[in-house]
């Protein structure tokens, strides 16, 4: 059966943005699907997959996971998920990512959210959310801010330049910041 073309967000932003968060919100407002690239390899890890040592030891060193095992897993969740508009949280982290997927799935995205937070905030999220991630430790952490700096950003500035990016301030409340997310959405539903 062919699928109706995709509507496809892209969720960016550095490690404890309040990507995750924010995708909550969106889903239960607008009843997209979220897909969490971060979600899905670390479900890979916790089913002793054959992907799955090669996937604990990257994200353990904050790096990034080959775009073909990560797109394979976003590839098969769009493809048996009955919804036709994503959220892709967390995913592409590089331009390397980004030319992958376009070139495997086909498809670019209809728009970009980049969840804009300093560092320091970003730091004390990350170490308050007890949730036992094997990354949220203060070395691990340093490196997920550098490799965002160094490989997210040129993403974060291929989609501004297409027009397709729209930047959140992800200082506030939780409220705060989906009421700027709000209308970027409800645009759609008129
Ligand atoms: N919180 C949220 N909003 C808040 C607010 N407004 N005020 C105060 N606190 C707020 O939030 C983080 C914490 O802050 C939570 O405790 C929350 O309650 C609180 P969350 O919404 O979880 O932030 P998020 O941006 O989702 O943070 P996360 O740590 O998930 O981001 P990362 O991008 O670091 O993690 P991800 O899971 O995407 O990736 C993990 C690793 O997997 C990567 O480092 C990489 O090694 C690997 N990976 C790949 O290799 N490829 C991929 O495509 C994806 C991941
Ligand atoms: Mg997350």
């Amino acid at each position: 059966a062919t699928k109706e073309k995709p509507f496809i967000t892209f969720v960016l932003g550095g490690p404890g943005s309040g990507k995750g968060t924010q995708c909550a919100r969106i889903v239960e407002t607008f009843g997209l699907t979220h897909l969490s690239a971060g979600d899905l390899l670390r479900r890979e890890i916790a089913s002793n997959s054959a992907d799955g040592s090669t996937i604990l030891s990257t994200i353990k060193e904050g790096k990034i996971v080959p775009s073909e095992i990560t797109i394979k897993l976003l590839q098969k969740e769009m493809e048996t998920c009955d919804s036709s508009k994503f959220l892709i949280d967390g995913f592409p982290r590089c331009e390397e990512n980004r030319i992958a997927f376009e070139q495997i799935i086909g498809a670019e995205p209809n728009i970009v959210l980049f969840f804009d937070c300093p560092e320091e905030e970003m730091v004390k999220r990350v170490l308050n959310r007890n949730q036992g991630r094997v990354d949220d430790n203060i070395d691990t952490i340093k490196k997920r801010l550098k490799v965002f700096e160094a490989l997210n950003r040129p993403v974060i500035n291929y989609y501004s330049d297409k027009g397709k990016l729209y930047k959140i301030n992800a200082v506030g409340t939780e409220d705060e910041i989906f009421k700027q997310v709000h209308p970027i959405f409800a645009v759609y539903e008129a």
